[in-house]
């Protein structure tokens, strides 16, 4: 017999939206519109084809996602609410998409507001909020990017300039970039540098054939005894303090962004599984099916009340770089755990790409992969709660 007595959101058991303000739940129905809308349609086709939808850029900078915490520089000011409900509203669609955003608004906007000149911030962040300018970020090295305290790449003064060797690997819209924000090794510490597109013996190559985030740009970067000048270099930064505080501001987005390709994937195994006729009666209707979809909806209400706190910390100015790395690590985790189990309750079907649980699953391989490791964010809690570190 159903039961329709619940009048509870599925995908907000605790009713999460009553926790925000209305300028918060603007912000996510706007973004969720544009998602349904215009996004879903083009995300399929994208991954199928790995190439990544830039017909969308000039929406999403249209809607104010392109460094939406930033205050000035055409920038929308938001708080930090609304740039993780951003970021889990652009993931139900696709984590391609909120990958681009994340490394524009987190990586680089932020990179350079925080550490730029006024004159960086005048050059690059309103181009960049308009979507006119597309940046990326190279920390990761081939040799080993949990460490990138170990990284090659280094530049010398030479003058007024600065001469840049090395090269990055895995990075997301790299070849597509007009300005790299780069880390690089100095005699002065460790540097951010903004390397332009066409500055000579700078050269990128799009990374091919990948498995996972098909609907986003990845590319090694090359240096070459590449002049940056003076006025390129981030002043406000000499150690890998810096890289690292823009990495707890993208993996902040990313608890949230994980949310909604977890939202999308028990949607989906919910609609599947009721319409799914098995020994006479609706796949939802046995029991071992409704242990799994409770089970999705526990870790999904988990992960939202741990974003919800972590932002409501950080718009207070408290964040603790352990609470991130717990709440990348946990949602993450659930993440790719419900896609994976979606995928499976809709048995063969759940290996089309007529059904959004493989995409998902396939991206979050990369989405519990980058910005730290499972690993490392847990060796990162460790040493929090121990006061040893065991990296080192
Ligand atoms: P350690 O000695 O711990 O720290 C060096 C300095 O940095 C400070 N710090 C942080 N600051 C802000 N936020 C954090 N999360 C921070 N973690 C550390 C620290 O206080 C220290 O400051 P100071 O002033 O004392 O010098 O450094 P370590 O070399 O021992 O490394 C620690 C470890 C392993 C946690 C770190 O290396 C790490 O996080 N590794 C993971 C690397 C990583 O996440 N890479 C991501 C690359 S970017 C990317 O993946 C983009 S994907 C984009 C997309 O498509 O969405
Ligand atoms: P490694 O560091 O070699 O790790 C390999 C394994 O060793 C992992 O399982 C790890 O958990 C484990 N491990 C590491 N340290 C320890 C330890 N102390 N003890 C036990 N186990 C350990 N980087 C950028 O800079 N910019 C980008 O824009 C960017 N975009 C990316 C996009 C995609 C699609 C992907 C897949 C990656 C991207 N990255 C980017 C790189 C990403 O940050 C790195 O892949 C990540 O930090 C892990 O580094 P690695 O791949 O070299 O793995």
């Amino acid at each position: 017999m159903s039961n329709q007595k619940s009048r509870l959101d599925p995908l907000d058991l605790f009713d999460v939206r009553s926790a925000l303000s209305d300028d918060e739940r603007m912000v996510k129905d706007t973004v969720a519109r544009f998602v349904d809308e215009q996004a879903i349609p083009v995300m399929r086709e994208a991954f199928e084809q790995h190439r990544f939808p830039s017909e969308l850029i000039p929406q999403v900078a249209e809607l104010g996602l392109l460094g939406s915490s930033i205050e000035g520089y055409d920038c929308a000011g938001l708080n930090s609410i609304c740039y993780g409900l951003i970021c889990q509203e652009l993931e139900r669609g696709d984590s391609g998409l909120r990958s681009f955003v994340s490394v524009q608004s987190s990586l680089v906007m932020y990179p350079i507001y925080a550490f730029g000149s006024e004159e960086q911030k005048q050059r690059w962040l309103p181009a960049m909020a308009r979507g006119e300018a597309i940046g990326c970020f190279g920390l990761t090295e081939s040799h080993g990017g949990s460490d990138p305290g170990d990284m090659k790449t280094h530049a010398k003064r030479d003058g007024g300039d600065w001469i840049l060797n090395g090269s990055k690997m895995w990075i997301t819209n790299g070849s597509v970039a007009d300005a790299a924000i780069v880390w690089a090794k100095t005699d002065e510490g460790i540097k951010g540098f903004i390397v332009e597109k066409d500055m000579p013996g700078y050269t990128t190559q799009e990374i091919e054939n990948k498995f996972s985030l098909r609907a986003s740009i990845t590319a090694a970067l090359f240096f070459d005894n590449v002049r940056v000048p003076e006025a390129s270099v981030l002043p406000d930064v000499n150690s890998l303090r810096g890289p690292l505080s823009c990495l707890t501001q993208a993996r902040y987005g990313i608890t949230w962004g994980v949310i909604g390709a977890a939202q999308a994937c028990l949607e989906e195994a919910l609609s599947y599984t009721q319409d799914r006729i098995l020994f006479g009666k609706p796949l939802a209707g046995a029991q071992a099916t409704q242990i799994r979809l409770a089970d999705m909806s526990r870790r999904i209400t988990t992960a939202q009340l741990l974003s919800l706190q972590l932002g409501r910390l950080k718009d207070a100015g408290k964040l603790n770089p352990a609470q991130v790395s717990l709440a990348k690590w946990n949602n993450c985790r659930m993440a790719i755990d419900i896609a994976r189990d979606a995928r499976d309750l809709l048995g063969a079907a759940g290996i089309s790409a007529e059904y959004v649980a493989i995409r998902h699953m396939l991206n979050l391989e990369s989405v519990i992969t980058y910005e730290g490791t499972e690993t490392i964010h847990q060796l990162s809690i460790g040493r929090e709660l121990t006061g040893i570190n065991a990296f080192s």
